[in-house]
């Protein structure tokens, strides 16, 4: 991909998409082209079409999705499963029409089976029921991964199609009801220190594990994928090591200076028990991550913790 390529990032107001637009910058490409939801509604199917042919990018980032954590997954299910297959049937078929030349679709590890065997495999996806707090979202993505696939089969078009796992970093979602785990407990953790509080309570048992990827991370492999990866299959995009809830917890309270009891309220939903990514097909291509969790999560406080304080 040339410095002066037209690369359209979808989705560049959110976590992900703001990530990849810093890093495009960074590395000295031409400003990327980009639409706010005001501009430009991606369920629109004319609205994309037309801006497609008008600005005709070589290059697409599809990071626009509507994206919750596990209760907002599980309260508004028509909305995830409607606003994401429309967003991404949209963008890919339009992409291809207007002549891009690659797509980078982003997927996401809740594709996979809710028991699918440690560390996740690409070619696990499609052996086993889903996880149903997230089956709708879920569902969705895997029609994006298959639009993507038959789309280069029957077409030839480049569309590629990266498995993220758990992202956090700067420019995340702290509302306490729609938000993901690791955002929701730095708001926690921050609040109740400042308030003086002596609990602080963390959805579920606090034995699921999850893995993180600083967002930074992610947004360096999907420039890394765009530039050297053309194939059909599937890449995970993880750090290869995961943890559990409770000791995401302790930590997170642990930088927030917390000196109280954490309790877990267990009417809430636990959710998949684990979603460790195998990362070896990625590795093998010649990335990893770089950024050590605690010291991710150090900086997102801060940065949080300073947004948190001003609204
Ligand atoms: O990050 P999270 O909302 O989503 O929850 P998933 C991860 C785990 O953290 C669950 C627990 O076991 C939650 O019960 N948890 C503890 C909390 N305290 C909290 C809290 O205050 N807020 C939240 N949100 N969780 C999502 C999917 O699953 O992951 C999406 O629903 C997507 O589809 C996303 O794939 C990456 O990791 O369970």
């Amino acid at each position: 991909m040339d410095k002066d390529a037209r690369i359209y990032v979808a989705g560049h107001r959110g976590m992900v998409g703001q990530a990849i637009v810093r890093l495009l910058e960074a590395e000295g490409f031409a400003a990327p082209i980009i639409r706010t939801h005001g501009e430009l509604d991606l369920t629109d199917q004319a609205a994309v079409r037309a801006f497609f042919e008008a600005e005709r990018p070589s290059h697409v980032f599809l990071a626009a999705a509507k994206v919750g954590g596990i209760l907002a997954n599980d309260s508004y299910p028509a909305d995830f499963i409607r606003d994401n297959l429309a967003i991404q049937t949209n963008v890919i078929d339009a992409a291809w029409r207007s002549g891009a030349e690659k797509l980078l679709f982003l997927g996401s590890s809740c594709i996979y089976p809710r028991d699918a065997a440690q560390p996740i495999r690409e070619d696990y996806l499609l052996t086993g029921p889903l996880e149903p707090t997230n089956q709708w979202y879920a569902i969705a993505k895997i029609a994006g991964i298959k639009m993507c696939q038959a789309y280069r089969q029957q077409y030839g078009f480049n569309a590629i199609c990266t498995q993220p796992t758990n992202v956090f970093g700067p420019g995340d979602n702290y509302d306490p009801e729609t938000s993901h785990v690791l955002a929701a407990l730095i708001r926690k953790f921050h609040e109740a220190v400042r308030r003086g509080d002596e609990t602080v309570t963390v959805w579920g048992t606090g034995r699921p594990q999850r893995e993180f990827i600083h967002v930074d991370d992610l947004a360096d492999a999907c420039l890394f994928l765009m530039r050297a990866y053309d194939e059909p299959d599937i890449i995970n995009i993880g750090t290869g090591k995961d943890i559990s809830i409770a000791d995401l917890a302790a930590m997170i309270g642990e930088i927030a200076g917390f000196k109280g009891a954490i309790v877990y309220d267990s009417d809430k939903p636990d959710g998949t028990p684990r979603k460790l990514l195998d990362v070896g097909r990625l590795r093998a291509l010649g990335w990893q991550a770089r950024i050590p969790l605690k010291a991710g999560i150090a900086r997102t406080y801060e940065e949080a913790a300073a947004l948190l304080d001003d609204g």
